[in-house]
């Protein structure tokens, strides 16, 4: 067969599929459908990659289970710092994506405050606006159970393991804006957000926080934030652990202490029975953390030769100020170089430079924050915390792990997780 042919003839299934894809869409938005067979022959879809991009994707099609809506990002195949929308990592705790009508929706600010406020969408694009470049995420995000025991030889893919963080511009109002508009009452000290998803999912915010540097965001990547990350306005704490950025934001109550809300206490606080029942990491924000995004787990580099070893590096405190990168599994450290832009509270690209001599070879990078916080081994981690049984953490839905990731590399060029072994 005439490869030219056969390449047409993928493009033009290719093609029918996404047709079928916006179809739905549009079906569902006006109540028509559009039918998939009539796609004209020299169609050209707008907005698609090169069906030679072999990247874990755009994003699209990619099916979620509806009892766990988890997307994450390909880091594997990322580049600078930026994740495209349609790559934003999701997490949703309903079963159901919200399909929010603007024109439906809206903030409100009640509580401690002296004139409660509802604002539409339009109201929010009204007021002055700030845009800012700033990771989300989750404080599951790298945790224990994720290292694979499937395939404990090869181990999952960064995207897997580390793929809940993502870094957007993000454009909205202060949150500050809007509080002082509605006026916070003297004794208030907390604010509950609510979401308008099923579940209606909860989280608390210090109000210092509130003030300091909290956007609701309306824009992200210079569109309207998408479906899938709060559409059509969320909450972006920047720095704190992914919940806080309560998506579909709907309610907004000052008050005077912290609620323990469901999300928070039965989901989000896990109870360690290696602490006696306590909740040790109950915390707000993300600490330094890094991760070589290239080599990495499940990849297979072709042969001995030179490699640009890349990743990226973030943290809750600040800017990154300092990334070291080891091959030798931790016996010598490179300092990496630091691509601009390097921003507060958003994803850092670091590169260095590789010699691959063809011998076992073991990768991994370490951060330091503006701070001086400097990420540690996993041993360390363990050390901080207090943890001595090791063991049980490997199987563990702890949270809040920053530990080094060490990536093995095989005289065969695979790539291995080897945080656990
Ligand atoms: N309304 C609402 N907001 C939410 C959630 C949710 O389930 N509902 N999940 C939270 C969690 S656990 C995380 S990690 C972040 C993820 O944001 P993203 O899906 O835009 O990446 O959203 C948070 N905000
Ligand atoms: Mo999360």
């Amino acid at each position: 067969m005439d490869s030219n042919r056969s390449g047409r003839r993928r493009f033009l299934k290719h093609a029918a599929a996404l047709a079928g894809l916006a179809s739905g869409a549009v079906s569902s938005a006006s109540g028509q459908s559009a039918g998939s067979e009539a796609q004209p022959k020299d169609v050209h879809i707008h907005g698609e990659p090169s069906r030679f991009a072999t990247t874990l994707g755009s994003g699209r099609g990619v099916r979620l289970r509806l009892d766990h809506m988890t997307y994450y990002t390909p880091l594997q195949d990322s580049a600078g710092i930026i994740t495209p929308a349609s790559l934003h990592f999701m997490q949703t705790h309903s079963s159901r994506l919200p399909d929010i009508d603007p024109q439906q929706h809206r903030l409100t600010i009640h509580g401690m405050v002296d004139r409660p406020l509802s604002f539409s969408l339009e109201d929010l694009k009204r007021l002055p606006s700030v845009n800012r470049i700033y990771f989300v995420e989750c404080h599951g995000n790298g945790s224990s159970t994720l290292h694979s025991t499937d395939d404990p030889k090869m181990g999952l893919p960064v995207q897997y393991i580390h793929g809940m963080t993502s870094c957007s511009e993000w454009t909205g109002v202060p949150l500050s804006v809007l509080l002082n508009e509605a006026g916070v009452q003297k004794g208030a000290n907390w604010l509950v957000s609510e979401g308008a998803d099923e579940g209606k999912f909860t989280h608390t915010l210090p109000l210092a926080k509130a003030m300091d540097d909290v956007i609701v965001a309306y824009a992200q990547n210079g569109e309207p934030v998408r479906p899938e990350q709060g559409y059509p306005m969320r909450l972006l704490v920047p720095g704190f652990e992914g919940p806080s950025s309560v998506k579909w934001l709907r309610h907004i109550k000052v008050v005077d202490q912290p609620y323990m809300t469901w999300n928070e206490s039965m989901n989000h606080s896990i109870p360690r029975p290696d602490l006696g029942g306590k909740s040790r990491w109950y915390h707000f924000e993300m600490a330094p953390k890094s991760v070589i995004t290239r080599p990495s787990g499940g990849l297979k580099i072709p042969g001995r030769g030179f490699y640009e070893i890349t990743g990226l590096a973030w943290s809750g405190g600040g800017a990154i100020r300092k990334v070291e990168v080891s091959t030798d599994g931790g016996r010598s450290w490179k300092e990496a170089n630091l691509q601009t832009p390097v921003l507060p509270k958003a994803h850092t690209r670091f590169t260095v430079d590789w010699a691959w001599d063809g011998e076992e070879a073991v990768l991994q990078s370490r951060c330091t924050d503006e701070r001086g916080e400097v990420q540690p081994s996993l041993a360390e981690l363990y050390r901080n915390w207090g943890i001595t049984d090791v063991a049980s953490q490997k199987t563990s839905r702890a949270i809040h792990i920053n530990a080094i990731q060490p990536w093995r590399v095989d005289r065969d060029g695979s790539v291995h997780d080897a945080m656990f072994s």
